[in-house]
C-alpha cells in the first residue's frame, strides 16, 4: 500500500519538476529582458497578486500560508535565476534577522552577515549588496531607534516588511543559572525578557549589551560564567546547551524587519503601507495640522514616533510617520503636497503586518 502511494507520489514529482523547469526558463527570459531595461529584479507587489490570486482561484486541500510558504521559495528560486543579488543581514549566522531574511531569501540566496546596522545601511548605499535587512520593532518593546536614525540620514528605499515571531532561549557552557555572572544579547532583547531575569536571577549578574543576539551567543561559547539570551537556532550553531526555551515575557513576541535596497519606489499594490519622515516647523499646531489631514481624508496612521532631528545643540525633533496606503494614491499625494520640502518618502511597500 505504502509503495503503491509512493509510486504516485513520484509521478507527481515528476510533473512537478517538468513545470518548474519550464517557468524558470520564463523566469530566465524575465531576467533578460530585466538586465537589459536595468528593472528592478524583486517586485513584491507581482509576488503578493500571484499568492492572492492561487489562493483566491484554488479551492483545494492548501491553506493560504502553506501557498505562501511554497512561493516565496519559488520566487526566492527565480530571482536568483533572473540575477543573483547579494542580502547583507545583522548577523552573525543564527540571529532573528537572519532567519527573517531567509525566510523572504531562500535557502539558496546569496547573503553576508554584517555587524551592525549601521553596516547594512552603508553596504546597501555603497552598491556591494543590493538589499538589506534591518529589525525596526518590537511589538512588546517598540521601535529600534537606530534604524529610524539611519533611515533619516540614508538615501535608501524601504521595499518591503515582514515580521517574525520570536522565542528567546538562554544558553550557557555553566549547568546552572546560580554559576552565570554575565549575560550577553541585544539591549531590545533583555527588555523583552526582563520577567525571566528577575525572577531566575537573584544574584548580581551583568546584563551585557552586544551588537545582535548571534553575537552574544558566540562570545557565550567563549567566555566563562556567562550566558547569553539568543534563538535556539544560534545556540546549537554555536554549541552552547540550551537551559531554558521560550524565556520572553510575552507568548505574542513579534519583530517586525525591513528590506532596504537602492532607491527604487514599487508600484501601489491595492494593500500598501508608507513611511516617512517629516521634519515640521517649530510653532504650536504644527504636527496636529498635518495628523489631522489624515484623519479627514480617512487614512490610518499606524506609527507616529518623534526622534531627536539632530540639529546641533538645539532641541527639536522629526517625526517617522507611517499610513495605510500607497504615496502615489491621490488622497496621500494632496495632503502632503504642501509638505513637500519637509518629506522624505522612505518607500511604499506591501502591507505584511
Ligand atoms: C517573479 C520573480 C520575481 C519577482 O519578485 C516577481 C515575480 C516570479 O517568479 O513569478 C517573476 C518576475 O520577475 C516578475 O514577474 O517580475
Amino acid at each position: 500500500m505504502l509503495g503503491k502511494l509512493r509510486e504516485e507520489i513520484d509521478q507527481i514529482d515528476d510533473k512537478l519538476l517538468e513545470l518548474f523547469n519550464q517557468r524558470i526558463a520564463i523566469v530566465q527570459k524575465v531576467g533578460k529582458l530585466k538586465r537589459n531595461t536595468k528593472a528592478p529584479i524583486y517586485r513584491p507587489e507581482r509576488e503578493k497578486a500571484i499568492i492572492d490570486r492561487l489562493a483566491t482561484e484554488h479551492k483545494g486541500l492548501l491553506t493560504k500560508s502553506a501557498i505562501e510558504a511554497i512561493f516565496l521559495e519559488i520566487f526566492a528560486i527565480s530571482r536568483n535565476y533572473e540575477l543573483p543579488e547579494r542580502i547583507a543581514y545583522l548577523g552573525p549566522d543564527g540571529s532573528f534577522t537572519h532567519q527573517a531574511a531567509e525566510s523572504r531569501y531562500g535557502a539558496i540566496s546569496d547573503y553576508i552577515a554584517l555587524d551592525s546596522i549601521s553596516s547594512i545601511f552603508k553596504s546597501v548605499a555603497t552598491g556591494r549588496v543590493k538589499y538589506g535587512v534591518v529589525p525596526i520593532e518590537n511589538n512588546q518593546e517598540g521601535t529600534v531607534q537606530e534604524t529610524i536614525d539611519y533611515l533619516a540620514t540614508h538615501q535608501l528605499s524601504i521595499v518591503a516588511e515582514m515580521t517574525l515571531p520570536i522565542h528567546f532561549s538562554i544558553a550557557s557552557l555553566k549547568e546552572d543559572l546560580s554559576q552565570v555572572t554575565t549575560i550577553f544579547s541585544r539591549d531590545i532583547a533583555f527588555r523583552q525578557c526582563k520577567n525571566f531575569i528577575n525572577d531566575y536571577f537573584s544574584h548580581n549578574v551583568k546584563l551585557v549589551p552586544v551588537s545582535s543576539t548571534s553575537r552574544a551567543c558566540q562570545m557565550a561559547s567563549k567566555e566563562k560564567n556567562s550566558a547569553a539570551i539568543c534563538a535556539p537556532i544560534a545556540a546549537r550553531k554555536y554549541q552552547v546547551p540550551i537551559l531554558y526555551n521560550n524565556i520572553q515575557d510575552s507568548a505574542d513576541n513579534t519583530t517586525r524587519f525591513l528590506i532596504l535596497s537602492d532607491p527604487f519606489h514599487n508600484p501601489p499594490s491595492g494593500e500598501d503601507k508608507t513611511s516617512l519622515i517629516v521634519k515640521l516647523p517649530d510653532e504650536a499646531g504644527a504636527l496636529v495640522t498635518f495628523l489631522q489631514k489624515f484623519h479627514s481624508a480617512g487614512i490610518n496612521l499606524c506609527k507616529v514616533e518623534s526622534r531627536p532631528a539632530k540639529m546641533g545643540a538645539h532641541f527639536k525633533y522629526m517625526f517617522f510617520i507611517e499610513l495605510d496606503g500607497h504615496f502615489y494614491d491621490a488622497q496621500v499625494q494632496k495632503i502632503i503636497a504642501p509638505y513637500k520640502d519637509q518629506i522624505k518618502w522612505l518607500g511604499s511597500y506591501v502591507r505584511m503586518c
